[in-house]
């Protein structure tokens, strides 16, 4: 078989980059490792910034999201036993959507499979040959058959444990890597939202963040060591644990329910330099990876894959490579930018085990500071909504 960009990964940056291929007539193949359904059972994301909402209008899937996704003009800081509103919408003209990574992937499944394009499923055995020579190929087992795609270039879109970044030689690329000593566990509900809007709270039990899917599907977060099995964690368990980070009131509102999905994610800041090895690009987790408090790591995908698309769309529409040889250090730019957005938020909102109590009085000080200070709520909303395309340029 023979393609343009052979894609590695049908999650949300391959599926979007195929997207955005396909639309300027640039043929493409997505290999991915599990099924359709294992894809879209796995629940992340709930937040979009502009970016990425433009670039799903811009591949024309937007519809749905348009009508179900819920518009937030604002988030809340509980800390302290009270809540403060960051009034996103007013101090930067900005709004996030709230519509789950799961509706995203599944919106552009559908429209690759309405559109006839290629995507194997169940592609195993992965291997990246000559990116950095002249016929790059991808060899694949499918169905017990081993395969060859050769094609002009290979987007490695699949994900922080991917094959792509691994095929690298170790001497050409750097990683820059920090390990937080407590991961996220997170519970979807059939229930409503304990509140309109997120809550991101910082206690003395630790951090907790309220979020949602819908307007009766609920999704919530409590920290945990990352030494817990989610199986330690009855459903019981972790309303209780829920519960105790709450204001009077959201404890009121709490409705609880059975889980229909539990899960333990680690914490980790990632960063991969470069993000091209001759014809091969890393885009999205593959590349790097942001703690999930600060809500960047899709957004970080969507961008990285609207500038791969547009230098792609540049070398073979254009006859120009400045967009792939400025692709890295474009990208990079704007990822360092959230990885400190989100490296800062994930220190100011959770406990630290080894934590003398200094750390956390210094915490609270700062969220005092944060919410009474506008030219502080602004940087933060700022970055939350996330920074133009252009920013800095
Ligand atoms: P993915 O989604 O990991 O997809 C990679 C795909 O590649 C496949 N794959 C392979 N295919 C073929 N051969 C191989 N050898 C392969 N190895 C892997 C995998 O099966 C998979 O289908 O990466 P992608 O597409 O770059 O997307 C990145 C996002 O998934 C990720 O950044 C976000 O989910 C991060 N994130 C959040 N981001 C936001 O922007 N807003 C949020 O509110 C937000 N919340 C979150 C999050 C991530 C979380 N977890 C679990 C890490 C909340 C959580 C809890
Ligand atoms: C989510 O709804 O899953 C979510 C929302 C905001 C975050 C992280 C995750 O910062």
């Amino acid at each position: 078989m023979r393609t343009q960009v052979a894609i590695i990964g049908g999650g949300p940056s391959g599926l979007l980059l195929g997207a955005l291929l396909h639309k300027a007539g640039i043929d493409n193949v997505i290999l991915e490792r599990q099924t359709g359904d294992y894809v879209l059972g796995r629940i992340r994301a709930g937040v979009l910034e502009q970016v990425a909402v433009a670039a799903l209008d811009e591949v024309g899937v937007g519809a749905r999201m348009h009508k179900e996704g819920l518009v937030h003009g604002g988030f809340e800081l509980l800390f302290g036993g009270k809540r403060h509103r960051i009034d996103m919408h007013s101090l930067t003209g900005h709004i996030v959507m709230v519509y789950g990574q799961t509706e995203v992937t599944r919106d552009l499944m559908n429209d690759r499979a309405a559109k006839g394009l290629t995507t194997v499923y169940e592609a195993k055995e992965v291997s990246l040959h000559d990116f950095d020579g002249t016929t790059p190929h991808v060899i694949y087992v499918h169905n017990g058959q081993t395969h060859r795609l050769d094609c002009d270039f290979i987007a490695g879109c699949d994900g922080f444990h991917g094959v792509s970044r691994a095929s690298v030689p170790k001497q050409a690329i750097r990683e820059y890597e920090k390990v937080y000593p407590f991961g996220w566990l997170g519970m979807l509900s059939d229930t409503p939202p304990v509140s309109h809007e997120l809550i991101y709270a910082n206690t003395d039990h630790g951090f907790a963040l309220c979020s949602m899917r819908s307007p009766t599907r609920s999704r919530y977060y409590v920290q945990v060591p990352l030494t817990d099995k989610v199986e330690q964690w009855s459903d019981e368990r972790f309303w209780d644990q829920l519960r105790l980070h709450l204001d009077d009131e959201a404890r009121a509102n709490l409705v609880t329910g059975p889980s229909i999905e539990k899960s333990i994610a680690p914490l980790r800041s990632f960063v991969a330099e470069p993000l091209r090895f001759g014809r091969l690009f890393l885009a999205g987790d593959a590349g790097h990876i942001v703690p999930p408090t600060g809500a960047k790591g899709l957004n970080l995908a969507a961008t990285d894959v609207k500038y791969l698309g547009s230098a792609l769309i540049e070398h073979y529409q254009h006859k120009s490579d400045q967009g792939i040889d400025h692709y890295s250090e474009r990208c990079l730019r704007r990822i360092w930018r959230a990885e400190r957005f989100s490296w800062w938020f994930t220190m100011l909102m959770h406990r630290f085990p080894d934590e003398s109590g200094f750390n956390h009085k210094v915490q609270l000080a700062e969220l005092d500071y944060l919410v009474h200070s506008e030219s502080a709520m602004r940087s933060v909303a700022e970055n939350y909504v996330g920074l133009p395309l252009n920013f800095g340029e």
